[in-house]
């Protein structure tokens, strides 16, 4: 069975339109708070994992707060790791007892947490892991992943018992939480991947719940492959779009016939996606707006990433950076939601934007004196302002068109055309 590319676009509507969305990642990993590869990273641990669900105790978790933050922000939806590659489960599954209900907190969180985001009409999905270093029946010996990869093999090990597991527990999802916009499934590897996870099976449970819930490509594929989803043979788990990690892909997404693909850069603020105590290694808030202009700017979305203390809260860092975000978004959402790629070519200065007959001139740099604005014609423009006080610019005498900042009003032909400068005290 195969899907096409028209589906794809249609399911992804809302979700390319929405292009910021918030990524939680959150768990009993944030106890030792050394990142949520901790396990993997770190054998010595791996006999006093268990011990932190005996002090998993969120006192300050407030999802509401959370969806409070991301929607001042300007997100649009966000996706929490209902469980991360540990196994500890964030929400009460009846098939483990490796869950947040059997800690001192004894609360399904991720109830909590689809509640609270969509209080504040946000979008909601939930993160789950394929590999699992906690069950039984995954294979460990030789994985290059898991924490007891050097254990011997264990000929009882069963891994369709797993798999048996892993649909059970997304079934759980995908039934007992109300209507989940996004599954981001993470991840595969090597042999581990697509029909290994009976992914059709798998779909199909899935989207016999929730037909438009839309799914990322690692049902099929590593972090660093596209799947299927670029070909001309789209497989029914190849998932509804690409996820690129950290790095913006050089010319955003298109599959083989040169068309887009819907496609999603998730990153991190610091150098890890869980909470680090001594990760204070942050991209400045202007680095991390013009990541999310480059990804509409190339059709894509930008899923930022918070990870929340072992109490439940954000990080000051993080805080300060999405206070940031809500000071630019509330000038310049216009610039961001529902824009895509302008098809002109690239400005030294920045990027470009594009809303229909809209072009955004993203200024990275502030321009002294005139600015070129290429692949423009200026009898094409009908009004040309800047975005964040309306202020009209100059289109000037010469054979280019040449903006200068806080001058005279112009109108001509068809395509408006605004631009905007990042405010000063951001850097
Ligand atoms: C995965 C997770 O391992 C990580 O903890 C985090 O959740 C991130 C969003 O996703 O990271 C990956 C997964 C796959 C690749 C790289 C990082 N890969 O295949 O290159």
């Amino acid at each position: 069975m195969t899907q096409t590319l028209a589906q794809i676009m249609e399911r992804t509507q809302w979700f390319r339109q929405a292009r910021f969305g918030m990524f939680l990642h959150w768990g009993l990993y944030s106890i030792p708070a050394r990142g949520e590869w901790v396990l993997s990273h770190d054998p010595g641990i791996v006999e006093r994992y268990p011990l932190y669900l005996d002090c998993f105790n969120p006192e300050g978790y407030q999802p509401q707060e959370w969806a409070r933050q991301a929607k001042a922000a300007g997100m649009q939806y966000m996706i929490l790791t209902a469980k991360h590659h540990d196994g500890f489960c964030l929400f009460d599954s009846q098939w483990t007892d490796y869950k947040a209900t059997n800690t001192p907190c004894g609360r399904d969180l991720v109830r909590e947490f689809v509640d609270a985001a969509r209080a504040e009409g946000l979008k909601v999905g939930l993160y789950y892991s394929l590999l699992d270093w906690h069950h039984p029946d995954y294979p460990h010996a030789g994985d290059p992943y898991h924490p007891r990869k050097h254990q011997a093999a264990d000929p009882g090990q069963d891994f369709n018992r797993y798999v048996d597991y892993m649909h059970r527990q997304v079934e759980e999802l995908v039934t007992q939480y109300g209507r989940l916009d996004i599954l981001w499934f993470d991840f595969s590897y090597g042999q581990m991947c697509g029909q290994a996870w009976r992914a059709q099976e798998l779909i199909e449970l899935v989207r016999g719940h929730q037909p438009w819930i839309l799914i990322d490509n690692r049902l099929e594929t590593s972090g660093e492959g596209f799947g299927s989803i670029v070909t001309e043979t789209i497989s029914d788990y190849a998932g509804d779009f690409v996820s690129p990690e950290q790095v913006v892909p050089h010319e955003g997404i298109r599959n083989e016939a040169g068309n887009f693909v819907p496609w999603e850069l998730c990153l991190t603020m610091n150098n890890n996606w869980a909470y680090h105590a001594r990760d204070h290694h942050y991209k400045s808030s202007a680095t991390l707006i013009h990541k999310l202009v480059e990804c509409v700017a190339k059709e894509g979305n930008m899923l930022l990433n918070i990870g929340p203390t072992a109490q439940g809260r954000f990080p000051a860092e993080n805080q300060a950076i999405l206070r940031d975000f809500s000071d630019w978004m509330d000038l310049h959402a216009e610039s961001i939601y529902g824009c895509g790629y302008a098809d002109l070519p690239k400005p030294d200065w920045g990027y470009y934007t594009r809303k229909g007959q809209t072009i955004y001139a993203h200024l990275f740099e502030q321009p002294i004196g005139p600015l070129y604005l290429p692949g423009i014609d200026r009898d094409q423009i009908k009004r040309i302002s800047w975005l964040n006080d309306g202020s009209e610019l100059q289109v000037s005498d010469s054979w280019n068109i040449k903006a200068f900042p806080g001058l005279t009003f112009v109108q001509m032909g068809e395509v408006e055309h605004y631009t905007y400068l990042l405010p000063n005290q951001i850097d």
